[in-house]
C-alpha cells in the first residue's frame, strides 16, 4: 500500500514540529527497506534480522532521550514514541529490541547508574554495539515480582548472585543483562551482570508462536560473583525496576499503533481490490464496518498517546495514565489485527499479508509489560484507592 494511505485522520501531524516528521520518516524508510521484505522469512524460520541492533543505533532508535553526552540523541518523548510506531509497523520483535535496550538497560543506567556505569555502558548500548536484556520476571513470579526469590549476599569484596529470571527478551544475545534481585534486607536492587561471568547462562526458550523474529530466553545465576561497582547505587526498590517499565509500557502504547496501521492499510488497500458477488468487498456495508471502526480506533490511539506524550515530556504522566494507554492500544491493535485477517479471507493466513504475524506477536504485547488484566487492576485501583491485586 502507499505510504500516503497511512492515516491520520484527525490531522493529528500539525500538531508534530518538522523534528518530530523527519524522524519518523527516517524511520520509516528504515522500516521500509530493512524489516518489510525480511522479516516474513525471519518470523517462518524463528531467526531474528542480521545486525539488527547495530542497525537500530545507526538510525539513533537506542536510548533517543538518553542524554548525547552518553551516546543518546537528548530527543523529547514524543520522538521516542513515533520510533517505536514506525518500528512495531514493521514487527512487534523489532519494536521489542528497540524497547528493551532503550527503556529497561539504558534508562536504569541513565536514571539509576554511577557516572562510571554511564560511561561504560551507555555509547556502546547507543550504538548498538552492546546488546542488553533486563531481568524482572521469574519462573514462579511474574504479574508479581515483589515476591521475587532471585538474591545476593554481600561477600565483602563482591556480591554473590543466585536465581534465575524467565522470559527474558535477548537474553541468549546479550552482552549485559540489567537484573533485579533482593539484598539481604530482602530489598530489591539493581545489578548490572556481564556475559563471561562465571556461573552465568543464558538459555534460549524455544518454539514460540510469537514473537518469532525475537530471541527470549533465560537468564540463570549459579553463585555469580558480581563486582561491587556493578550494583546501581541510586535506587533500592521496586519503584527501580516499575520506573523502567513505565518507559516500556509508553512506548509500547505508540508501538501497537504502527502494528495496526500495517494491518489497516492492507486491508483497505486489499477490500477495494478484491471482488465477490461481482463488486469490490469493500462496497459491502459489513466490510466498511470494520473498516470505519479500525479507523476510529487508531485515531483515538493516536489521540490517547500524543497527550501522553506531552504529560510525559513535562514530567506529569502518571504510571496509572500510562496502564490506560498500554492496556487500551494494545487491545485495539490485536483486534484490528485480528479482524482484518479475517477481510483478507484465506489470503489472511498467508505470509504475504502481515495479519497473522502481528496478531501473533500482539499476544506476546498483550501479556508482557504487565498483562491487559494487571493494567485494568492499575486502573481500578486508581480510580477506587482499593487495591484488588
Ligand atoms: P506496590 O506496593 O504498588 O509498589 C511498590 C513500590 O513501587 C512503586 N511503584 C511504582 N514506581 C514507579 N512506577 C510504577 N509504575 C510503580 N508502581 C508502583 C510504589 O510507589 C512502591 O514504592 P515504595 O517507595 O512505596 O516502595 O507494588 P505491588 O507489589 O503491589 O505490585 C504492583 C504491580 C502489580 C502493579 C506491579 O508489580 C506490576 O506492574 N506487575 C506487572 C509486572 C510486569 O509488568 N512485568 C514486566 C516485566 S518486563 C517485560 O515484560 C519486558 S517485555 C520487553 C519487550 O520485549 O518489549
Ligand atoms: P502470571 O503472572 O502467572 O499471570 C497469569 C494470568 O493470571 C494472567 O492472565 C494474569 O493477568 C492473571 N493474573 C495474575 N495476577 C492476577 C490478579 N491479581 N488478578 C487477576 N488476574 C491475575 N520479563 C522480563 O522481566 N524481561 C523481559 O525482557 C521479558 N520479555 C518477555 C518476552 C516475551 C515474549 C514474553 C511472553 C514475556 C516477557 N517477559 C519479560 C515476561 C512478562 O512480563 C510476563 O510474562 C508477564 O509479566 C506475566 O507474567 P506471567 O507470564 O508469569 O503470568
Amino acid at each position: 500500500y502507499p505510504l500516503t494511505s497511512i492515516p491520520d485522520y484527525y490531522g493529528i501531524d500539525a500538531l508534530l514540529t518538522e523534528e518530530h516528521k523527519l524522524i519518523r520518516q527516517s524511520v520509516r524508510d528504515w522500516v521500509e527497506s530493512f524489516v518489510m521484505p525480511n522479516i516474513d522469512e525471519a518470523a517462518q524460520n524463528h531467526t531474528d534480522l542480521p545486525n539488527l541492533m547495530k542497525e537500530l543505533g545507526k538510525i539513533g532508535a537506542l536510548g533517543p532521550y538518553i542524554p548525547e553526552e552518553y551516546g543518546g540523541s537528548g530527543l523529547d518523548q514524543i520522538s521516542y514514541g513515533l520510533i517505536m510506531q514506525e518500528l512495531e509497523r514493521g514487527d512487534s520483535a523489532v519494536r521489542s529490541a528497540a524497547s528493551v535496550q532503550s527503556s529497561l538497560v539504558m534508562f536504569p543506567i541513565n536514571e539509576f547508574g554511577s557516572e562510571e556505569q554511564k560511561k561504560k555502558y551507555l555509547p556502546k548500548l547507543a550504538s548498538g554495539e552492546m546488546i542488553g536484556s533486563f531481568g524482572l520476571t521469574e519462573p514462579n513470579h511474574g504479574s508479581d515480582p515483589s515476591s521475587m526469590e532471585t538474591y545476593f549476599k554481600d561477600m565483602g569484596d563482591h556480591y554473590l548472585l543466585n536465581g534465575a529470571k524467565m522470559w527474558i527478551t535477548n537474553s541468549p544475545l546479550c552482552d549485559i543483562a540489567v537484573i533485579w534481585a533482593k539484598n539481604e534486607e530482602g530489598k530489591v536492587q539493581g545489578l548490572i551482570v556481564e556475559r563471561g561471568m562465571e556461573g552465568f547462562t543464558t538459555p534460549e526458550t524455544h518454539n514460540k508462536w510469537s514473537l518469532r523474529a525475537s530471541k527470549t530466553g533465560e537468564l540463570v545465576f549459579n553463585d555469580v560473583k558480581v563486582p561491587k561497582e556493578n550494583l546501581l547505587p541510586n535506587v533500592t526498590g521496586l519503584k527501580g525496576p516499575l520506573s523502567c517499565l513505565n518507559s516500556a509500557r509508553y512506548g509500547i502504547s505508540w508501538g501497537v499503533i504502527g502494528a495496526a496501521i500495517d494491518c489497516y492499510c492492507t486491508a483497505v488497500q486489499y477490500s477495494k481490490e478484491r471482488k465477490q458477488f461481482g463488486k469490490p468487498i469493500g462496497g459491502f456495508q459489513l466490510q466498511q464496518k470494520k473498516l470505519a471502526e479500525f479507523l476510529t480506533e487508531i485515531t483515538k490511539a493516536q489521540l490517547l498517546c500524543l497527550q501522553l506524550g506531552n504529560l510525559k515530556n513535562d514530567h506529569k504522566a502518571s504510571p496509572a495514565q500510562i496502564s490506560m494507554a498500554k492496556r487500551n492500544n494494545v487491545k485495539m491493535a490485536i483486534d484490528i489485527a485480528r479482524e482484518s485477517r479475517q477481510i483478507l479471507g484465506g489470503m489472511g493466513i498467508m505470509g504475504e499479508f502481515p495479519m497473522m504475524r502481528h496478531a501473533a506477536n500482539l499476544e506476546s504485547v498483550i501479556t508482557y509489560e504487565g498483562t491487559h488484566d494487571v493494567h485494568l487492576l492499575i486502573t481500578g485501583l486508581d480510580i477506587t484507592g482499593i487495591n484488588a491485586f
